[in-house]
Protein backbone atom coordinates (compact mmCIF):
# COMPACT_ATOMS: atom_id res chain seq x y z
CA UNK A 1 0.00 0.00 0.00
CA UNK A 2 0.97 3.68 -0.71
CA UNK A 3 1.77 5.61 1.87
CA UNK A 4 -0.67 8.52 2.24
CA UNK A 5 0.51 12.06 1.81
CA UNK A 6 -1.96 15.47 2.50
CA UNK A 7 -0.76 18.60 2.25
CA UNK A 8 -2.61 22.50 1.88
CA UNK A 9 -2.07 25.50 0.12
CA UNK A 10 -3.85 28.60 1.35
CA UNK A 11 -6.19 30.66 -1.18
CA UNK A 12 -4.61 34.08 0.22
CA UNK A 13 -3.60 35.55 -2.31
CA UNK A 14 -1.52 34.81 -6.20
CA UNK A 15 0.50 31.66 -5.68
CA UNK A 16 3.89 32.38 -5.62
CA UNK A 17 7.18 31.10 -6.94
CA UNK A 18 8.21 29.86 -3.17
CA UNK A 19 4.72 27.93 -2.99
CA UNK A 20 5.70 26.21 -6.75
CA UNK A 21 9.41 25.55 -5.78
CA UNK A 22 8.82 24.46 -1.58
CA UNK A 23 6.02 22.66 -2.77
CA UNK A 24 3.69 22.53 -5.38
CA UNK A 25 6.57 21.04 -8.08
CA UNK A 26 7.29 18.82 -5.15
CA UNK A 27 3.82 17.55 -4.86
CA UNK A 28 3.38 16.66 -8.71
CA UNK A 29 6.69 15.18 -9.31
CA UNK A 30 6.32 12.93 -6.19
CA UNK A 31 2.39 12.49 -7.51
CA UNK A 32 2.68 8.52 -8.09
CA UNK A 33 4.81 7.29 -5.48
CA UNK A 34 2.11 8.30 -3.10
CA UNK A 35 -1.91 8.13 -2.29
CA UNK A 36 -2.21 11.94 -2.27
CA UNK A 37 -4.41 14.36 -1.05
CA UNK A 38 -4.12 18.35 -1.50
CA UNK A 39 -6.55 20.72 0.08
CA UNK A 40 -7.54 24.06 -1.05
CA UNK A 41 -7.59 25.08 2.64
CA UNK A 42 -10.19 28.40 2.31
CA UNK A 43 -10.85 27.94 5.90
CA UNK A 44 -7.51 28.93 7.09
CA UNK A 45 -7.51 31.95 4.40
CA UNK A 46 -10.13 33.27 6.25
CA UNK A 47 -8.35 33.25 9.73
CA UNK A 48 -7.49 37.29 7.67
CA UNK A 49 -9.89 39.63 5.81
CA UNK A 50 -10.31 38.69 2.12
CA UNK A 51 -12.53 40.24 -0.05
CA UNK A 52 -14.99 37.74 -1.13
CA UNK A 53 -14.73 38.23 -4.82
CA UNK A 54 -10.97 38.25 -4.35
CA UNK A 55 -11.21 34.94 -2.72
CA UNK A 56 -13.44 33.45 -5.08
CA UNK A 57 -10.96 34.11 -7.98
CA UNK A 58 -7.72 33.08 -5.57
CA UNK A 59 -9.73 29.83 -4.83
CA UNK A 60 -10.10 29.32 -8.67
CA UNK A 61 -5.85 30.13 -9.29
CA UNK A 62 -4.61 28.09 -6.83
CA UNK A 63 -6.69 25.10 -8.21
CA UNK A 64 -5.89 25.86 -11.72
CA UNK A 65 -2.04 26.12 -10.58
CA UNK A 66 -2.31 23.14 -9.14
CA UNK A 67 -3.15 21.33 -11.89
CA UNK A 68 -0.98 23.21 -15.01
CA UNK A 69 2.07 22.25 -12.02
CA UNK A 70 1.39 18.52 -12.66
CA UNK A 71 -1.10 17.35 -10.18
CA UNK A 72 -3.86 15.12 -12.06
CA UNK A 73 -7.22 15.26 -10.32
CA UNK A 74 -7.90 11.35 -11.35
CA UNK A 75 -4.76 10.28 -9.61
CA UNK A 76 -4.95 12.44 -6.75
CA UNK A 77 -7.48 13.53 -4.72
CA UNK A 78 -7.91 17.46 -4.87
CA UNK A 79 -10.41 19.58 -2.96
CA UNK A 80 -11.81 22.48 -0.96
CA UNK A 81 -12.11 22.40 2.51
CA UNK A 82 -15.23 23.95 3.41
CA UNK A 83 -17.00 21.26 0.99
CA UNK A 84 -16.16 18.77 3.18
CA UNK A 85 -17.96 19.83 6.87
CA UNK A 86 -16.02 17.10 8.64
CA UNK A 87 -12.74 19.29 9.02
CA UNK A 88 -14.00 22.13 10.77
CA UNK A 89 -15.93 19.59 13.40
CA UNK A 90 -12.85 17.65 14.22
CA UNK A 91 -11.22 21.00 14.80
CA UNK A 92 -13.45 21.77 17.26
CA UNK A 93 -12.98 18.39 19.07
CA UNK A 94 -9.04 18.48 18.48
CA UNK A 95 -9.68 22.55 20.18
CA UNK A 96 -10.53 20.43 23.65
CA UNK A 97 -7.33 18.43 23.97
CA UNK A 98 -5.03 21.00 23.02
CA UNK A 99 -3.90 23.25 26.05
CA UNK A 100 -3.46 26.92 25.46
CA UNK A 101 0.38 26.61 26.14
CA UNK A 102 1.16 24.61 22.96
CA UNK A 103 -0.62 27.38 20.77
CA UNK A 104 1.38 30.19 21.97
CA UNK A 105 4.26 28.82 21.60
CA UNK A 106 3.23 28.24 18.01
CA UNK A 107 5.81 30.96 16.03
CA UNK A 108 3.11 31.56 12.95
CA UNK A 109 1.10 32.94 15.54
CA UNK A 110 3.59 35.06 17.71
CA UNK A 111 4.12 36.76 14.46
CA UNK A 112 1.07 37.83 13.63
CA UNK A 113 0.62 39.13 17.08
CA UNK A 114 3.51 41.40 17.41
CA UNK A 115 1.90 43.09 14.11
CA UNK A 116 -1.75 42.51 15.23
CA UNK A 117 -1.57 42.71 18.78
CA UNK A 118 -5.40 42.27 20.57
CA UNK A 119 -6.14 42.45 16.71
CA UNK A 120 -5.09 39.22 16.23
CA UNK A 121 -8.25 36.86 15.27
CA UNK A 122 -9.35 33.53 17.43
CA UNK A 123 -9.34 31.84 13.86
CA UNK A 124 -5.72 32.56 13.53
CA UNK A 125 -5.05 31.33 17.51
CA UNK A 126 -6.60 28.14 16.52
CA UNK A 127 -5.39 27.61 13.19
CA UNK A 128 -3.40 24.40 14.05
CA UNK A 129 -6.07 22.72 15.35
CA UNK A 130 -7.82 23.32 12.02
CA UNK A 131 -4.45 21.81 10.27
CA UNK A 132 -4.39 19.04 12.97
CA UNK A 133 -7.79 18.34 11.84
CA UNK A 134 -7.16 18.36 8.00
CA UNK A 135 -4.24 16.03 8.35
CA UNK A 136 -5.71 13.70 10.61
CA UNK A 137 -8.78 12.81 9.10
CA UNK A 138 -6.95 10.96 6.29
CA UNK A 139 -4.75 8.73 8.13
CA UNK A 140 -1.53 10.72 6.63
CA UNK A 141 1.79 9.39 6.96
CA UNK A 142 3.51 12.29 5.48
CA UNK A 143 2.68 15.96 5.28
CA UNK A 144 5.38 17.55 2.32
CA UNK A 145 5.33 21.20 3.78
CA UNK A 146 7.85 24.29 3.46
CA UNK A 147 9.80 24.81 6.97
CA UNK A 148 7.58 27.16 7.92
CA UNK A 149 4.62 24.85 8.97
CA UNK A 150 7.11 21.71 10.67
CA UNK A 151 6.28 22.99 14.15
CA UNK A 152 2.23 22.96 13.21
CA UNK A 153 2.70 19.10 12.11
CA UNK A 154 4.37 18.75 15.56
CA UNK A 155 1.27 20.18 17.35
CA UNK A 156 -0.36 17.84 14.98
CA UNK A 157 1.53 14.84 16.44
CA UNK A 158 0.81 15.66 20.02
CA UNK A 159 -2.36 16.16 19.89
CA UNK A 160 -3.12 12.90 17.94
CA UNK A 161 -1.32 11.23 21.08
CA UNK A 162 -2.98 12.39 23.63
CA UNK A 163 -5.89 11.36 21.96
CA UNK A 164 -4.51 8.07 21.34
CA UNK A 165 -3.32 7.74 24.80
CA UNK A 166 -7.00 8.88 26.45
CA UNK A 167 -9.16 6.82 24.05
CA UNK A 168 -6.92 4.40 22.45
CA UNK A 169 -5.28 4.33 19.21
CA UNK A 170 -7.30 6.53 16.67
CA UNK A 171 -4.92 8.61 14.67
CA UNK A 172 -2.25 8.01 12.33
CA UNK A 173 1.38 10.10 13.47
CA UNK A 174 1.67 12.25 10.77
CA UNK A 175 5.66 13.16 9.45
CA UNK A 176 6.49 16.92 7.89
CA UNK A 177 9.04 15.95 5.18
CA UNK A 178 10.78 19.35 4.00
CA UNK A 179 12.77 19.59 0.94
CA UNK A 180 16.72 19.92 1.40
CA UNK A 181 16.87 22.51 -1.41
CA UNK A 182 13.88 25.17 -1.58
CA UNK A 183 12.34 24.86 1.23
CA UNK A 184 12.33 28.65 2.53
CA UNK A 185 12.60 30.89 -0.76
CA UNK A 186 12.92 34.49 0.75
CA UNK A 187 11.27 37.29 -0.58
CA UNK A 188 13.33 39.81 -3.61
CA UNK A 189 13.26 43.18 -1.56
CA UNK A 190 13.58 41.96 2.10
CA UNK A 191 15.61 38.97 1.72
CA UNK A 192 15.16 38.28 5.43
CA UNK A 193 11.61 37.46 4.85
CA UNK A 194 9.97 34.48 3.04
CA UNK A 195 8.47 34.84 -0.20
CA UNK A 196 4.38 35.12 1.00
CA UNK A 197 1.17 35.61 -1.32
CA UNK A 198 -0.46 37.59 1.18
CA UNK A 199 2.96 40.02 2.75
CA UNK A 200 5.20 42.05 1.39
CA UNK A 201 5.19 44.72 -1.49
CA UNK A 202 4.20 43.50 -5.54
CA UNK A 203 8.67 43.05 -5.56
CA UNK A 204 8.52 40.72 -2.86
CA UNK A 205 7.11 38.16 -4.75
CA UNK A 206 7.27 36.41 -8.23
CA UNK A 207 3.57 35.21 -8.82
CA UNK A 208 3.12 32.52 -10.63
CA UNK A 209 1.32 34.40 -13.16
CA UNK A 210 3.46 37.36 -13.51
CA UNK A 211 4.19 38.68 -16.91
CA UNK A 212 7.61 37.84 -18.88
CA UNK A 213 8.62 41.41 -18.27
CA UNK A 214 7.35 41.73 -14.51
CA UNK A 215 9.43 38.64 -13.71
CA UNK A 216 12.19 39.88 -15.15
CA UNK A 217 12.09 43.18 -14.01
CA UNK A 218 11.37 42.03 -10.19
CA UNK A 219 14.35 39.80 -10.22
CA UNK A 220 17.11 42.97 -11.81
CA UNK A 221 15.57 44.68 -8.91
CA UNK A 222 15.87 41.94 -6.15
CA UNK A 223 17.59 43.46 -3.33
CA UNK A 224 21.38 42.35 -3.07
CA UNK A 225 24.74 44.10 -1.45
CA UNK A 226 27.73 46.46 -2.77
CA UNK A 227 29.95 42.89 -3.53
CA UNK A 228 30.36 41.45 -6.82
CA UNK A 229 31.32 37.71 -6.50
CA UNK A 230 28.19 35.52 -7.50
CA UNK A 231 28.81 32.78 -4.60
CA UNK A 232 26.85 30.98 -1.63
CA UNK A 233 27.65 33.26 0.93
CA UNK A 234 24.59 33.04 3.93
CA UNK A 235 25.74 36.64 5.04
CA UNK A 236 24.60 37.94 1.74
CA UNK A 237 21.30 36.88 2.34
CA UNK A 238 19.89 38.72 -0.81
CA UNK A 239 22.19 37.15 -3.65
CA UNK A 240 22.53 33.60 -1.39
CA UNK A 241 18.42 33.69 -2.00
CA UNK A 242 19.06 34.81 -5.52
CA UNK A 243 21.54 31.62 -6.43
CA UNK A 244 18.96 29.40 -3.93
CA UNK A 245 16.01 29.68 -6.26
CA UNK A 246 18.73 29.35 -9.25
CA UNK A 247 19.82 25.79 -8.22
CA UNK A 248 16.22 24.54 -6.89
CA UNK A 249 15.09 25.41 -10.58
CA UNK A 250 18.09 24.13 -12.30
CA UNK A 251 18.73 21.19 -9.76
CA UNK A 252 22.21 21.84 -10.20
CA UNK A 253 25.56 22.10 -7.53
CA UNK A 254 26.34 24.76 -6.23
CA UNK A 255 29.77 24.23 -7.11
CA UNK A 256 28.71 24.05 -10.91
CA UNK A 257 26.84 27.20 -10.11
CA UNK A 258 29.35 28.97 -8.71
CA UNK A 259 32.11 28.41 -11.72
CA UNK A 260 29.55 29.18 -14.33
CA UNK A 261 29.12 33.03 -12.70
CA UNK A 262 32.89 33.28 -11.86
CA UNK A 263 34.15 36.38 -12.47
CA UNK A 264 30.43 37.84 -14.30
CA UNK A 265 28.82 40.33 -12.08
CA UNK A 266 25.56 40.28 -9.91
CA UNK A 267 23.49 41.70 -13.05
CA UNK A 268 25.35 38.95 -15.26
CA UNK A 269 23.64 36.59 -13.02
CA UNK A 270 20.05 37.85 -12.60
CA UNK A 271 20.07 38.37 -16.35
CA UNK A 272 20.29 34.63 -16.19
CA UNK A 273 18.15 33.86 -13.32
CA UNK A 274 15.54 35.62 -15.03
CA UNK A 275 15.57 33.52 -18.07
CA UNK A 276 15.48 30.40 -16.29
CA UNK A 277 12.28 31.29 -13.77
CA UNK A 278 10.63 33.11 -16.90
CA UNK A 279 11.51 29.35 -18.63
CA UNK A 280 9.93 27.47 -16.18
CA UNK A 281 6.76 29.27 -15.50
CA UNK A 282 5.94 29.71 -19.29
CA UNK A 283 4.85 26.17 -19.38
CA UNK A 284 2.57 26.26 -16.22
CA UNK A 285 1.27 29.58 -17.50
CA UNK A 286 0.33 27.73 -20.86
CA UNK A 287 -1.35 24.58 -18.87
CA UNK A 288 -3.19 27.13 -16.76
CA UNK A 289 -4.43 29.32 -19.84
CA UNK A 290 -5.84 26.23 -21.12
CA UNK A 291 -7.38 25.16 -17.91
CA UNK A 292 -9.33 27.92 -16.88
CA UNK A 293 -9.75 28.62 -20.93
CA UNK A 294 -13.42 26.40 -19.78
CA UNK A 295 -14.91 28.18 -16.26
CA UNK A 296 -17.02 25.28 -15.16
CA UNK A 297 -14.22 22.62 -15.48
CA UNK A 298 -12.59 23.70 -12.36
CA UNK A 299 -15.49 23.85 -10.65
CA UNK A 300 -15.61 20.04 -11.31
CA UNK A 301 -12.74 19.36 -10.33
CA UNK A 302 -13.85 20.34 -7.10
CA UNK A 303 -16.86 19.33 -6.48
CA UNK A 304 -15.05 15.30 -7.20
CA UNK A 305 -12.51 16.02 -5.05
CA UNK A 306 -14.83 16.26 -2.56
CA UNK A 307 -17.36 13.69 -3.18
CA UNK A 308 -13.57 11.29 -2.50
CA UNK A 309 -12.64 12.99 0.40
CA UNK A 310 -15.88 13.17 2.12
CA UNK A 311 -16.15 9.47 2.48
CA UNK A 312 -12.84 9.13 4.02
CA UNK A 313 -13.57 12.12 6.49
CA UNK A 314 -16.81 10.65 7.39
CA UNK A 315 -15.65 7.26 8.47
CA UNK A 316 -12.60 8.79 10.73
CA UNK A 317 -15.19 11.37 12.68
CA UNK A 318 -17.20 8.80 13.13
CA UNK A 319 -15.17 6.99 15.04
CA UNK A 320 -13.96 10.21 17.09
CA UNK A 321 -17.13 10.86 17.78
CA UNK A 322 -18.01 7.40 19.04
CA UNK A 323 -14.82 6.99 21.06
CA UNK A 324 -15.44 10.47 22.83
CA UNK A 325 -19.21 9.10 23.42
CA UNK A 326 -20.58 11.84 20.90
CA UNK A 327 -22.01 8.89 18.63
P1 LIG B 1 0.54 33.33 3.10
O1 LIG B 1 1.26 34.47 2.51
O2 LIG B 1 -0.95 33.49 3.05
O3 LIG B 1 1.04 32.94 4.46
P2 LIG B 1 2.12 31.44 1.73
O4 LIG B 1 2.53 31.99 0.43
O5 LIG B 1 3.09 31.44 2.85
O6 LIG B 1 0.78 32.08 2.17
P3 LIG B 1 0.79 28.82 2.07
O7 LIG B 1 -0.48 28.67 1.37
O8 LIG B 1 0.76 29.08 3.53
O9 LIG B 1 1.70 29.94 1.37
O10 LIG B 1 1.67 27.54 1.81
C1 LIG B 1 1.54 26.62 0.74
C2 LIG B 1 2.80 25.78 0.69
O11 LIG B 1 3.87 26.55 0.17
C3 LIG B 1 3.27 25.27 2.05
O12 LIG B 1 3.75 23.94 1.91
C4 LIG B 1 4.37 26.23 2.42
O13 LIG B 1 5.28 25.67 3.33
C5 LIG B 1 4.99 26.51 1.05
N1 LIG B 1 5.64 27.82 1.01
C6 LIG B 1 5.06 29.02 1.22
N2 LIG B 1 5.95 30.02 1.10
C7 LIG B 1 7.13 29.43 0.81
C8 LIG B 1 8.44 29.91 0.58
N3 LIG B 1 8.70 31.21 0.60
N4 LIG B 1 9.43 29.03 0.30
C9 LIG B 1 9.18 27.71 0.26
N5 LIG B 1 7.96 27.16 0.48
C10 LIG B 1 6.95 28.00 0.75
N1 LIG C 1 -0.92 25.97 7.25
C1 LIG C 1 -0.50 25.58 5.95
C2 LIG C 1 -1.65 25.24 5.05
C3 LIG C 1 -2.31 24.01 5.52
C4 LIG C 1 -1.76 22.71 5.50
C5 LIG C 1 -2.76 21.87 6.06
C6 LIG C 1 -0.55 22.18 5.07
C7 LIG C 1 -3.53 23.92 6.07
N2 LIG C 1 -3.81 22.65 6.40
C8 LIG C 1 -2.54 20.52 6.20
C9 LIG C 1 -0.33 20.82 5.23
C10 LIG C 1 -1.32 20.01 5.80
C11 LIG C 1 0.26 26.74 5.35
O1 LIG C 1 0.12 27.84 5.75
N3 LIG C 1 1.05 26.46 4.39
Amino acid sequence: MKKRVFSGIKPSGSPQLGNYLGAIRRWAAEQDEYDNVFCIVDLHAITEYVEPAELKQYIREQTGMLIASGIDPDKSILFQQSHVHEHSELAWILNCYIPMGWMQRMTQYKEKVEEQKEQVSVGVFDYPSLMAADILLYDTDIVPVGDDQKQHVELTRDVAQRFNYIYGETFKLPEPVTGEVGARIMGLEDPTRKMSKSEGGSGQSIALLDSENVIRRKIMRATTDSQRDVVFDESRPGIFNLLTIYQTITGESRNDIENRFHGKGYGDFKKALGEVVVETLHQVQKRYAEITADPSYLESILKKGADKATPIAREKLAQVRERIGLG
